[in-house]
């Protein structure tokens, strides 16, 4: 795409869906830093979420983690998120965080324990209804940590059976998505480690269940746009959870560690008609800012998808398309390369600006007083999940 108009109007379209608890206090195993003004409950999540729409005119869903987020009304949360410009987006389960999972949850040898999970994600359906969200996002750490500890085939047996009878459950205009992860908190073997796992039972179920992908879930080295290609073309990418890596799960800030990773995904999103809103792709973050500022930080994790979004773009299909036909291996590298080299931020200060939003949406934030403010009121922050 190289109309600058065409372009644009992408680039407005565009919305990113931020976690609920990425606005929490988090940390890693070793130690939890507080910080000051962070939400005590997740009305106040939602308050921040809406700074960050505010200040990047993008960002108008929020994702909710059952139980982080647990309340007593979720249709009261829904409409409180509305009359602040947002709207409830995924509804994460949470199989992880309970002493009875810790041979596994769906996965589990004991069948007690398989109910007791199936029905927290049928709970997370319920709650679907009453906040009208779309997707629930499945993530299992479901694993084994030594050979001969189970049956590997009896557990998919068992993943299966609890996913289709969730399957079964989902109403009209819903989905499940199912995310995969290479290992951790099992390290021998994970039930559902790549996204072939995931695109094999997501093929089984139907189609309301399509992959996630979460951009830190690979081993080092793998080439993540080729799989978001490939899920792109059989339509089953239903969504990503980003966030960056640099040797494991780091739940960094997207596009920090490695941008140009970020503009090769992105160029094969916009590349494979994954942006139009009928492709269905769900922008989300998943991330955790242990040592930075929140608020902040994920206004610039929202700036670095819309940067590598611009970038990709910004590249000539025409002129990428006849090197590859005529096999001109350099030039079509350099179409490429040319794009991504493009500063694009002045576009999308113009997009801002046409927007009515400040161009700079970090210093607005920072100019907005809301930091200060939230530290003065708010006492007592609550940690994202992680421990929780
Ligand atoms: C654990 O790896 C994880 O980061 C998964 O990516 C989930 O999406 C997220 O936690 C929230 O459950
Ligand atoms: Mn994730
Ligand atoms: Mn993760």
């Amino acid at each position: 795409m190289s109309d600058l108009s065409a372009v644009k109007a992408a680039l407005k379209s565009q919305q990113i869906e931020t976690p609920s608890w990425a606005y929490g206090n988090s940390g890693t195993r070793f130690k939890v830093f507080t910080q000051a003004g962070v939400p005590r409950d997740p009305y106040e999540k939602l308050d921040d979420a809406a700074r960050v729409h505010a200040a990047t005119g993008a960002a108008p869903v929020v994702a909710l983690h059952i139980p982080w987020d647990r309340v007593d009304d979720y249709a009261a949360l829904a409409r409180y998120a509305e009359e602040r410009g947002l709207r409830l987006g995924a509804i994460n389960s949470n199989v992880f965080q309970d002493d009875d999972y810790k041979l596994g949850s769906v996965t589990n040898p004991d069948p007690r324990v398989r109910r007791k999970a199936v029905a927290h994600l049928l709970e997370c359906v319920d709650i679907m209804d009453a906040t009208g969200s779309r997707d629930l996002k499945l993530w299992f750490s479901d694993g084994t940590n030594y050979p001969g500890q189970d049956d590997v085939v009896a557990r998919q047996d068992r993943l299966a059976e609890a996913l289709a009878e969730v399957y079964g459950r989902l109403g009209e205009g819903q989905r499940m998505l199912l995310e995969y992860k290479l290992f951790e908190p099992a390290f021998y073997t994970t039930d559902v480690p790549d996204w072939g796992t995931a695109y094999a039972h997501c093929l089984r179920l139907g189609d309301k269940a399509q992959v996630v992908v979460d951009t830190g879930h690979h081993a080092p080295g793998t080439n993540i746009e080729f799989i978001v290609a490939f899920l792109l073309r059989e339509q089953k990418l239903g969504g990503f959870d980003f966030n960056s890596r640099f040797y494991a799960d780091d739940d960094l800030m997207v596009g920090a560690a490695d941008p140009f990773q970020l503009f090769r995904i992105m160029h094969e999103v916009a590349k494979n008609g994954g942006l139009a809103p009928e492709a269905g792709v769900a922008f989300m973050l998943d991330q955790c800012h242990n040592i930075e500022a929140k608020i902040p930080a994920i206004i610039r994790s929202v700036m670095n998808v819309q940067e590598a979004t611009a970038k990709a773009l910004l590249i000539d299909a025409q002129a990428l398309a006849s090197a590859q036909r005529s096999g001109d291996v350099l030039e079509a590298n350099a179409v490429l390369m040319d794009a991504f080299n493009t500063d694009v931020r002045p576009l999308l200060r113009e997009v801002r600006e046409e927007l009515g939003i400040d161009p700079d949406p970090v210093a607005a934030h920072r100019a907005s007083g809301w930091q200060e403010r939230i530290a003065a009121e708010r006492v007592g922050g609550t940690q994202a999940g992680w421990g929780a």
